[in-house]
Order: structure tokens, then C-alpha cells, then sequence
């Protein structure tokens, strides 16, 4: 696939697959060493980073600065892909996710702020990154019981602000949550807004389980009804999957037993206000 090809696949669907760009040796030595090391406490967040950042206490695989691991998502080839995606020179890592099994984490998008919005909860700070590209990279044959990675194309097109399926269910949904008392409307609008970056932990929490609820059980499910189609990534060893922060996407739960030997790299376009390295 060329840079054009790469780069309007990109944009059509918010996602691209590029098969077979990981050199096989270099896939070897990165999974050499995740084995020797994968109880280590170097998978960690290290506890300052957890501190500025409170969110990151539930993704205890972020992490933070291994040179075997930042070596192997500053890939060129990696690279260049984030470049084309992202039309920036000088993409920077700032997340990577390493384990070898799916914990299932359910339909979501990395960074859409109508979206999160819904609940004025900001779970990604706007200022430190004008553009974001996540990348899914295949370290062996994944099956559909390892848990692929599993999205929907086009969904990253989807103007929240005017499809009427989402404005009429997150209406629906709200008075739900007034009517239980979950939480207060003013004039439209969360009486408690959050407006600290990073949010304040607790209300995240609390809100980001809503959010999460209308997302999964009640938004996407009438969108697959609705023409949209969810496909998984079921890739050979060393093909890549990039996808923009817009795309609807979820991980599928590995079955008990099963391996999923894969590592995420997160790439960003920064701007001038710097954030901390990394984020989820
Ligand atoms: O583990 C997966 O397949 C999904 C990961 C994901 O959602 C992300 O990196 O943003
Ligand atoms: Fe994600």
C-alpha cells in the first residue's frame, strides 16, 4: 500500500490495515523479551505517574519508559504510517498496552469530545495533542478466541451533534438518569461539571460508568441495526491495524487459556502546551 492508498483508507473508514509490516526478527526479539519479563514490575505505572494522572491507576499495563519497548513502537515503519495518518513530521508515543490477554474492555472511542461531552466528562486533556493514531500490532496468528480487536467502520464519521439515533436515545437515556436521580440537569447542562485537567478521579469514575452504559448497551447496539457493521482484526503475525481516536472499536475477551500476543502503540500530534508523556 502506498502513502495515498494508506492515507485515503485511513480517512474512508478510520482505520487501515497494513499486512505484514513488522519484520519477523525484530517481532522475535520483542517477544523474547516480554516473556522474560512479563511479571516484572517494569509493566507498571510507576506511582508519580499514577499520582498526576488518576485515571491511570486502572490501567495498570500503561507504561511508562522501557527502551526495549519504546524501541520497538518507534519503529520506522510504524512511524511512517503515524506520519501519514497524522500529517505530522514527528509523531511521539505516549501509550503502549503490552499484556498477551484481553480483559474485554467494551466499545468506546480513544478521544471524541462531543461524545464524552454527553456526561462534561474530558477523559482525554484537548490541549496536549491535536491529532491521535492508535496502532495494533500482531506478534503471532490472532484468532477470534484470542480477542481480537474489533471496530466498526466509518463510525468515526459519525457527527454526534446531528444524528438524530444518538440525539434521540442520549435524550431518552438522560431523562433516565434524572428520573433515577443519578445526577442533576441545569438548564441542560451537569450541575457538577469537571472542569480540572486531569479530572477529578472519583467523578470520572461515576460518570464514565454511565457514559460507558449508554455506549455499549444502548447506543452501539441500535447503530449495528441501524447499516453499521462491526468487524474484527483477525491478522498473521506482524500485520498492523491503525485507527483514528473517532472509530467506535472494543477488545473482545480472550478465552480462558488463550494467548493473544499483540502489543498497542499510541502515537500523537503535539502542540505547544506539553502534558504528561503519557495518557490514556
Ligand atoms: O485491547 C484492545 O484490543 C483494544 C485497545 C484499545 O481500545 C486502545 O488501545 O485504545
Ligand atoms: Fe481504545
Amino acid at each position: 500500500m502506498n502513502k495515498k492508498e494508506i492515507k485515503e483508507h485511513y480517512e474512508e473508514f478510520g482505520f487501515v490495515i497494513v499486512k505484514n509490516l513488522i519484520d519477523f526478527e525484530k517481532i522475535q526479539k520483542y517477544k523474547k523479551y516480554f516473556i522474560e519479563n512479563q511479571d516484572s514490575e517494569i509493566w507498571k505505572s510507576p506511582p508519580e505517574v499514577v499520582e498526576k494522572i488518576p485515571l491511570l491507576k486502572y490501567r495498570w499495563e500503561v507504561f511508562k519508559d522501557d527502551k526495549t519497548i519504546r524501541k520497538f513502537l518507534n519503529n520506522k515503519k510504524l512511524l511512517q504510517v503515524a506520519k501519514t495518518v497524522l500529517e505530522y513530521r514527528k509523531p511521539k508515543l505516549h501509550l503502549s498496552i503490552i499484556p498477551w490477554s484481553s480483559y474485554g474492555q467494551d466499545w468506546h472511542t480513544d478521544g471524541n469530545d462531543e461524545n464524552e461531552k454527553l456526561f462534561n466528562v474530558e477523559l482525554h486533556p484537548k490541549a496536549s495533542f491535536t491529532g491521535r493514531v492508535g496502532a495494533w500490532i500482531a506478534l503471532d496468528k490472532i484468532t477470534l478466541e484470542s480477542g481480537p480487536f474489533t471496530y466498526i467502520p466509518k463510525s468515526h464519521k459519525i457527527d454526534y451533534k446531528k444524528d438524530d439515533l444518538f440525539l434521540s436515545l442520549k435524550e431518552k437515556y438522560e431523562k433516565t438518569l434524572i428520573e433515577n436521580n443519578f445526577v442533576v440537569f441545569e438548564n441542560g447542562v451537569l450541575k457538577n461539571q469537571i472542569k480540572t485537567e486531569p479530572p477529578d478521579a472519583f467523578a470520572v469514575d461515576l460518570l464514565s460508568v454511565k457514559y460507558a452504559e449508554f455506549i455499549n448497551h444502548i447506543y452501539v447496539p441500535e447503530l449495528l441495526k441501524n447499516g453499521f457493521k462491526q468487524e474484527a482484526f483477525l491478522p498473521e503475525c506482524g500485520d498492523v491495524l491503525f485507527w483514528g481516536p473517532r472509530l467506535i472499536h472494543k477488545a473482545v475477551r480472550s478465552q480462558e487459556g488463550v494467548l493473544r500476543p499483540s502489543i498497542i502503540g499510541h502515537y500523537y500530534r503535539p502542540i505547544k502546551i506539553k502534558y504528561p508523556k503519557i495518557m490514556v
